[in-house]
């Protein structure tokens, strides 16, 4: 009669039934509230892994449970199909990486549907199609147009080994991110997104995004990395060697930027970065022209990573020439100084040895003067003495009529008078760089641009996009980008004059593809535009995603560039004003760890998913990473937790169809349990407190099934319905079994019915130095004295209380005293 559990073919059946159905396809409803639910989408390796499973079991389940509280639910899933393991692939097997990705989507797919995940399948979105990089091309030549898209020559991160150029933030350590090469610098011609312009935004907003970690948000705003000081020009003195080739009396000036005016005053000499145009100019004609000259191809060949670790010998050289003090007019040596950077502020520093450790330094090693200008309260710095800079706040001292002001209104009152006499103004600067965009490789989108001779940089017009990539390419891993030996691919005419011109070669990072899949998700087949508005307008309403859930290591990666482009579709006319930020909650995974190490192939402590599948079935997989830990933790991976998950899943099983067909007919406690884990199941999927739902669920079915009694059909109903989010497939079976018509996916979340919680009688333990000596039935909700009070009546107490004091009591609420006696 009982068929036993047997998840291999009950999952695949309900799969092919949700399928046959569409039970989740989402459709625009104006008329419901929606939910969009979205897992950061995976890159087509060819595999799942653990971290997948985890991921999207935690989004399934939020989209199941949102789902059944009546939301009409967006849930989607697609690829990150762009990418360079494609290309390295093809080096590898001389597979193309067109048919390896197609593959491998492939692969990923039947997997994701073995998992019973409840996605759209609709809308999947892979990013190396045409038909959605097209859209990418559209977007990059309207931003080219506001001039939010530029090219400049610059020094970028290479790869070597990848033999391409990195973004800053895939480089870790000197390292490059994918393959741990040391990185070095070239200066190419790139292409440039100017998030820059947008450094304010994105930093002002942080503190808006209340549905996102504290530490997420932390690590965006230091990476921003907002100083606010002043900017001030020292006049250069005029050159001894003017005429001879030497700059001529009075001429220029040194602007800096400096976050403390307040030690204006200390100034004792210049210094400027080794790629600062002064910096050779200053130095012609003098004695020092050459050491200058040596001293910047020096600093050249230097690791630009390093440069910024700040952990290298402070070094420099006087370029022979000098500036004077706006305020003082005491002239000052100028130097070219390594730890100084072309790319930050101005490049050029007005340098503080008293209270800059790095200037304290570099003035120690080459033997320029020390001035204190700021004094701690109570303590007297003497620069004679002092072994490292002090660079707190404090009081100025040797600083004319603005001695004696505390360090904050100095700084305030410095910048006022330099503004007033016209050689500086207030400034506030970002670490934040603009991103670039441009990677020599064959496997991305295309960036839709010709190179004419007489026309210079021309778009390639809208009606000739999309600028699709070439199928008939050779992978040979070296000398650049593969497109730029694709003699048909290269040579075009010029859309403007129609003479011969050359196509750029360059394709885009794939972040730019990441950086709107969740508006495509909205209208994925749109055929006239990125997205459709309307569909976008309903699914990003009120904050965009509901919930959005990845991993940690996303935070200013992907999770900043989403941020960046949700604006400028804004600005581009895209999309609506309404919709400035892409996510509104947004949860990050801990990772999954065995043997104490996150999962890898390096580490060999992975276990392969489909094991699990195979093994267990989907359901326990599932249950099993969320029942593990929390969902921002860390999961520590047990076999013992995988085979308890199994076990609960198999009883449940078991109790559900030994009940049906002689039901019993209840009493008030049954009824009880059954509405005390409705509402801890609604709380705790609330708060996405995944495994303490499952606790719940486990003591409600051993009390279902401890007692002499056979459960109603209402408690066996809720245990499916309330199980439902995290073993669907189990869950549907038994519901089928039951005679239920509909799928339990389908069906409406229980509410707790909060009369039938109300208790009045509770039983009260009590014992006397901790050992039981009695157990009363007692009214709830007593105070301690009360339930003291009725212990010292229980005879069966009594006996033990002869002679003796109570020193202690210890009362449980509704539970227990133990009275403790001496
Ligand atoms: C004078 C001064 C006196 C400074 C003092 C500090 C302490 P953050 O906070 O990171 O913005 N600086 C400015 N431009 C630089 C560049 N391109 N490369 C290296 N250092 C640069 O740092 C700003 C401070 O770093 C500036 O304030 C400047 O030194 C230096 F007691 O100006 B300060
Ligand atoms: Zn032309």
């Amino acid at each position: 009669m009982d068929t036993p559990y047997d998840p291999q073919s009950l999952e695949l059946k309900w799969q092919q039934e949700w399928e046959r159905q569409k039970t989740f396809r989402a459709t625009e409803d104006p008329s419901r509230e929606k939910f969009y639910c979205l897992e950061m989408f995976p890159y087509p390796s060819g595999k799942i892994h653990m971290g997948h499973v985890r991921n999207y079991s935690i989004g399934d389940v939020i989209a199941r449970y949102k789902r059944m509280r009546g939301y009409n639910v967006l849930h989607p899933i697609g690829w990150d199909a762009f990418g360079m393991p494609a290309e390295n692939a093809a080096i590898e097997n001389k597979t193309h990486p067109a048919a390896w990705t197609d593959q491998n989507m492939a692969a990923m797919q039947v997997q994701l549907r073995k998992m019973g995940f409840s996605y759209d399948w609709d809308r999947e979105v892979a990013t190396c199609r045409k038909e959605y990089y097209r859209w990418e091309q559209q977007i990059f030549l309207k931003m080219l147009e506001k001039g939010l898209a530029y090219k400049k020559r610059s020094f970028v991160n290479w790869c070597p080994k990848c033999e391409t150029v990195l973004a800053n933030e895939q480089v870790k350590d000197g390292l490059c991110w994918r393959c741990e090469t040391n990185v070095e610098q070239r200066s190419i011609d790139q292409w440039f997104f100017k998030i820059t312009a947008y450094a304010k935004e994105l930093l002002d907003e942080t503190h808006h995004l209340k549905g996102w970690p504290e530490r997420v948000l932390i690590m965006q705003r230091e990476w921003i990395g907002q100083s606010e000081g002043a900017e001030v020009d020292f006049p250069l003195e005029p050159s001894p060697v003017a005429g001879e080739g030497g700059r001529r009396p009075g001429e220029g000036f040194i602007k800096i930027f400096t976050t403390r005016p307040d030690t204006l005053y200390g100034t004792t000499f210049m210094s400027l970065a080794a790629e600062h145009p002064l910096t050779l100019e200053l130095s012609k004609g003098t004695p020092q022209e050459k050491a200058v000259r040596d001293f910047v191809e020096k600093v050249a060949k230097m690791d630009r990573a390093k440069r910024l670790t700040q952990d290298y010998e402070k070094e420099g050289v006087f370029t022979g020439a000098f500036a004077v003090n706006p305020l003082t007019n005491k002239k000052l040596p100028i130097y070219a100084a390594n730890f100084v950077l072309m790319e930050y502020g101005t490049g050029a520093v007005m340098a503080v040895p008293a209270h800059d450790q790095r200037d304290f330094e570099f003035a120690k090693k080459y033997g320029i003067p020390i001035e204190v200008v700021i004094q701690p309260e109570g303590k007297i710095v003497d620069p004679t003495s002092m072994a490292e800079a002090y660079v707190e706040t404090g009081v100025l001292v040797n600083s004319a009529q603005f001695s004696g002001l505390p360090s904050e209104e100095a700084k305030k009152k410095i910048t006022a008078f330099l503004e007033e006499k016209g050689v500086g103004k207030k400034s506030i600067n970002y670490k934040l760089r603009d991103w670039g965009i441009s990677r020599q490789r064959y496997w991305g989108t295309p960036i839709p641009i010709i190179y004419c001779d007489t026309c210079g940089t021309v778009s390639v017009p809208d009606k000739d996009l999309p600028v699709e990539l070439p199928t008939d390419v050779e992978f040979t891993g070296k000398g650049g980008s593969p497109l730029a030996r694709i003699e048909k691919f290269v040579h075009v005419s010029c859309p403007k004059c129609g003479l011969d011109a050359k196509r750029e070669t360059d394709t885009m990072d794939t972040f730019v593809e990441s950086s709107w899949y969740f508006l495509r998700y909205c209208s994925p087949k749109y055929d006239k535009g990125p997205f459709d508005p309307k569909a976008v307008s309903y699914w990003m309403k009120d904050g965009g995603v509901d919930q959005y859930i990845g991993g940690i290591e996303h935070a200013v990666l992907h999770l900043l560039y989403s941020r960046f482009f949700t604006k400028v579709l804004v600005d581009l006319g895209f999309l609506d004003a309404g919709i400035r930020e892409p996510f509104k909650n947004l949860l990050t995974q801990g990772m999954v760890i065995k043997d104490g190490a996150k999962m890898s192939k390096s580490k060999g402590n992975v276990v392969d998913p489909n094991y699990l599948i195979e093994r267990y079935g989907a359901d326990t997989a599932r249950l099993f990473s969320l029942f593990a830990a929390p969902p921002e933790k860390d999961l520590d991976w047990n076999d013992q937790g995988v085979e308890g998950s199994y076990r609960f899943l198999k009883r449940v099983w078991t109790l559900a169809q030994e009940s049906a067909g002689q039901f019993g007919s209840g009493n008030e406690e049954e009824t009880r349990w059954r509405n005390k884990t409705i509402k801890k199941l609604t709380e705790d999927l609330d708060r996405f407190q995944f495994n303490t739902a499952i606790a719940a669920l486990m003591e409600f079915y051993n009390f279902l099934s401890s007692r002499s009694e056979k459960p109603t059909r209402a408690s066996i109903e809720a245990l499916l319905i309330l199980i439902a989010p995290f073993a669907p497939h189990v869950s549907e079976e038994l519901w089928q079994k039951m005679g239920q018509n509909g799928m339990v996916s389908q069906t409406a979340w229980p509410t707790c019915d909060a009369s039938t919680l109300k208790v009045d009688k509770i039983l009260l333990i009590i014992q006397v130095n901790g050992s039981v000596r009695s157990k009363l039935e007692a009214p709830v909700d007593l105070t301690e004295e009360d339930a003291k009070v009725l212990a010292l009546k229980d005879e069966k107490v009594q006996k033990f209380m002869q002679g003796k004091e109570i020193v202690k009591v210890i009362h449980v609420p509704n539970k227990l005293i133990n009275l403790v006696v001496k």
